[in-house]
């Protein structure tokens, strides 16, 4: 693999559907879809983009746009429909069918173990929060390893734990929508990172030809002032947003600054055990996927009480995300910066700037950019085809702002447009698109690239050509 991977990237929940096809058990999130009040725009990913049929002329497409890499996610469900009992024979013929179609058409496959959809019987015990899912979870990965290991050069064990937990217990979007519940985030993010380092421990075992690392969502975080208070407010976020999962995947341990800033916030650490240590060190990536959006723009918090916004409605709301917690920090609003129509800045000088911390922070660590992109609403012209030149525009900026850190020595390797075609988008439903490729949801599902698909395929083979 030395040549750099253009590529994009899935999840299976959000494109697969086939939700009860080929014996896949039932997860937390089609559990949400199909039953919570809390489901605002009253969907779900039963059919999704139908990724499960028609996964070879999506491939196919990505190869065809230049692409050298895709990535996707594997569904817990599919393997082990109850997520601890026995082994699926359709759901490994379903991802064996998958991986050598990449193979087929000459792409690497990156692979994601878990991207939010937990199966139901352990979402039920409690998920993330029981640290029995940790025993379950190196399990599945085992299995996963052994019937794909040989064919998969790229492996992430968690995509987001941050993000994640925060949607879980602190916004409530996600299931189990626990608002501002800080125990439960702490406890559930400890686990994934448990979870994780275990998994890559597992796989360093088998000798396999590959690599794994961790998928993380990170925010680089920024102030207006640069006080004092300001400056140990930005600490804070950071160990919030960031160090609390890079220091752990890269270093082996958690930043000890976490441990005595969360106690004193209150929080109960009787799941940390002192028998996990050793885990942890031995649990470092080998590389770090990033997804990477936005920065975190934020200023000191010391009065009032801690509480959370998150716009999702779209268009039809107000709401600017952010976050206040009392005594760490709030969001802060630059007027300056312009904004997504979910309210979340466009900033694309955010990719160096992570690019460049990291590098700061962890050396020459190995790096994709497993996620980037903007969410759209988007209308065709009648042959269904879509003009996206504000996607083209913002990837251009964000993709040069990766080169220029590239070219400053930050060690990344490979480069992940979110999403290859249109598809479910966590809480908005299907009007937020995201995709290169256009999935008519209305009719037949149809594949119609995009502008930005081709264009994306220019940038590719001018960039091969430059090597
Ligand atoms: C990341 C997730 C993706 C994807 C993306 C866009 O956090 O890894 O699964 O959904 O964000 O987010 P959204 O669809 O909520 O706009």
């Amino acid at each position: 693999m030395n040549k750099f991977l253009w590529g994009s990237a899935t999840a299976s929940y959000q494109c697969e559907g086939g939700w009860n096809e080929g014996n896949r058990g039932e997860t937390q999130w089609d559990n949400f879809s199909h039953h919570s009040a809390l489901n605002i725009n009253h969907v779900n990913g039963d059919v999704a983009s139908d990724f499960y049929h028609k996964y070879e002329e999506d491939i196919k497409l990505l190869a065809d746009g230049g692409q050298n890499t895709f990535r996707f996610s594997i569904a817990w469900s599919r393997i082990i429909p109850d997520g601890v009992g026995e082994i699926n024979p359709a759901g490994i013929e379903f991802y064996n069918k998958v991986i050598d179609t990449c193979l087929k058409y000459h792409l690497v496959p990156n692979v994601t173990l878990f991207h939010y959809d937990l199966p139901k019987p352990i979402y039920d015990i409690g998920g993330w929060e029981n640290r029995k899912t940790i025993t379950y979870f190196v399990r599945y990965a085992q299995i996963c390893f052994k019937y794909f290991g040989d064919r998969v050069p790229l492996w992430s064990t968690i995509n987001e734990p941050n993000y994640y937990s925060y949607c879980s217990y602190i916004v409530g979007n996600y299931p189990p929508n626990k608002k501002l519940d800080f125990n439960a985030f702490c406890k559930s993010g400890y686990h994934l990172l448990l979870a994780s380092a275990r998994v890559v421990r597992e796989y360093k075992k088998l000798n396999l030809p590959g690599r794994i690392g961790i998928v993380i969502d990170t925010s680089n975080v920024q102030t207006k002032r640069s006080d004092d208070l300001s400056m140990k407010a930005a600490r804070k976020a950071d160990l919030f947003y960031n160090k609390w999962v890079t220091d752990t995947v890269c270093k082996g341990y958690f930043p000890q600054q976490l441990f005595t800033l969360t106690k004193d916030s209150g929080i109960d650490l009787s799941f940390v055990k002192k028998a996990d240590k050793p885990i942890f060190m031995s649990g470092i990536v080998d590389f770090l996927g990033l997804n990477i959006y936005s920065r975190a723009f934020i200023k000191p918090y010391t009065e009032g009480k801690t509480e959370v916004f998150m716009n999702n409605k779209g268009k039809n709301s107000k709401v600017k995300e952010g976050i206040k917690i009392k005594d760490w920090f709030e969001t802060d609003y630059d007027p300056d910066i312009p904004r997504t129509k979910w309210g979340s800045e466009l900033y694309p000088k955010c990719m160096y700037d992570e690019l460049m911390d990291i590098k700061k922070n962890y050396g020459n660590i190995l790096i994709y950019i497993t996620e980037n992109g903007i969410g759209e609403y988007e209308t065709a012209d009648k042959t269904g085809y879509v003009v996206d030149d504000e996607r083209i525009e913002i990837m251009k900026k964000y993709i040069c702002y990766m080169l220029k850190a590239k070219k400053e020595g930050v060690n990344v390797q490979g480069y992940y447009a979110w999403s290859t075609m249109d598809l479910y988008s966590w809480v908005n439903g299907y009007e937020k698109r995201y995709g290169l490729i256009r999935v008519d949801f209305d009719h037949d599902l149809k594949r119609i690239p995009k502008k930005s698909y081709f264009w994306y395929k220019n940038l590719i083979l001018q960039n091969t050509e430059e090597g």
